[in-house]
């Protein structure tokens, strides 16, 4: 372990969105606790820490009502920033959600005048991600949704969305920008329901827009255990799909309220699977941190929950290559994955030879069911390997 000091590094591609380490801590129930941080400090401090880059929403760097050359001034000392310090923005995102103005949504309002407005600010945004640098666009409809489902039908809601999508894709195209979009899923909050509210949602979407090679999700840790659901699955289906354009890491207390916890501070074991399938599926996406300090903390306390969710990341990945190269786990793995070369061969694709074939094999399903499998012992392991007694 001695070896390992979890420095994190430019390789790593970590990266923190404007909005995370500038979060102030203000919740529903009160205001904010710490000050604010400009753009330009997080940038020099979250490269001290060791990290690739940061993100952001068109807002978090220029104020919603910001003149041309206010927003000028703001852009060219913002690249100064990030020139000085070698960090790149690769992902940048449209606030469709805090102006009072996407009250009954953006792309899904009953107005078509504000879905105007949602796409002339996105068109926007899409240019100043572009002039950053930015190669991938993340959607997160946190309005798209409804409480009163008497108001908008859903069906019209979905095709809404599928209009300013495949509209936007056009305009990426045509301006030549080389965007990837990534939808991001979300059960509710803060919409009482969203529309496509988990991972697998948006990827049946996504199988319907016109130019459905272009876009692929960005799913988050929280937002899936919000419906109960486990997260390396949802993340494991979208690499498999090849649809796995970024990533939001965090972490969540369950089912409850959006947290955005500390990555790794709380469901050790899935999130550790989590790394492991990152590591081992070849996926060179940033490994992005959507997630804030807890609402007591100070300045100096965000550092450490920023340096805490990439010394976690880079723990995990550590515990995967231990993981990997012990040999009672991988002796336990070959046994419960042991098959006869004569039956690998029948599985898979299908044929009338093989159909036929298998129709007469004899199966004894008392016998097979009889198979024990030592996952007791294998889960055990990779506990003792986890907490580190192992
Ligand atoms: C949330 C979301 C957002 C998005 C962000 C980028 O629940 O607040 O996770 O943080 O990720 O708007 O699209
Ligand atoms: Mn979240
Ligand atoms: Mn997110």
């Amino acid at each position: 372990m001695a070896s390992n000091n979890f420095q994190p590094k430019p390789e790593h591609k970590f990266t923190f969105g404007l909005w995370t380490v500038g979060n102030r801590g203000r919740d529903p129930f009160g205001d904010a606790t710490r000050a604010t941080i400009s753009p330009t400090r997080i940038v020099q401090r979250l490269s001290e820490l060791g990290a690739y880059g940061v993100n952001l929403h068109d807002n978090d760097l220029i104020p919603i009502d910001a003149s041309a050359s206010e927003r000028d001034r703001i852009v060219s000392e913002f690249k100064k920033a990030l020139d000085d310090s070698g960090m790149k923005v690769p992902m940048a995102t449209t606030n469709l959600f805090y102006d009072a103005v996407f009250k009954d949504g953006a792309f899904t309002s009953n107005d078509a005048r504000v879905r105007l407005y949602a796409l002339q600010k996105t068109m926007r945004s899409m240019d100043l991600g572009a002039e950053l640098g930015a190669k991938i666009y993340v959607f997160w409809g946190g309005r798209e949704g409804a409480e009163v489902d008497a108001a908008k039908d859903a069906r019209e809601a979905l095709k809404w969305n599928r209009e300013a999508l495949d509209f936007l894709c056009e305009y990426s195209i045509d301006q030549g920008y080389g965007y990837k979009f990534a939808l991001e899923a979300k059960p509710n909050e803060p919409r009482g329901d969203i529309y496509l509210p988990t991972t697998g949602a948006m990827l049946g979407f996504i199988a319907t827009l016109d130019h459905p090679d272009m876009v692929g999700v960005n799913p988050e840790v929280g937002h899936e255990q919000m419906s109960g659901l486990n997260f390396y699955h949802a993340v494991a289906q979208a690499l498999e799909a090849g649809k796995l354009f970024h990533i939001d890491l965090n972490d969540q207390k369950g089912p409850r309220f959006d947290q955005d916890l500390r990555f790794g501070s709380e469901s050790i074991k899935n999130l550790f699977f989590l790394v492991k399938l990152l590591e081992e599926s070849g996926y060179e996406g940033p490994r992005h941190f959507d997630a804030h300090s807890y609402r007591s903390e100070n300045e100096d306390g965000v550092w450490v929950f920023a340096a805490g969710c990439m010394r976690n990341y880079l723990i995990f990945k550590e515990k995967a290559r231990q993981f990997n190269e012990d040999a009672e786990i991988q002796a336990l793995l070959k046994e419960i994955h042991a098959a006869a070369p004569e039956d690998s061969e029948l599985l898979g694709r299908y044929s009338r030879a093989k159909a036929e074939k298998i129709k007469t094999l004899q199966l004894d399903r008392t016998h097979l069911a009889a198979k024990p499998l030592p996952y007791e012992r294998l889960d055990q392991l990779t506990i003792d390997l986890l907490l580190g007694v192992r």
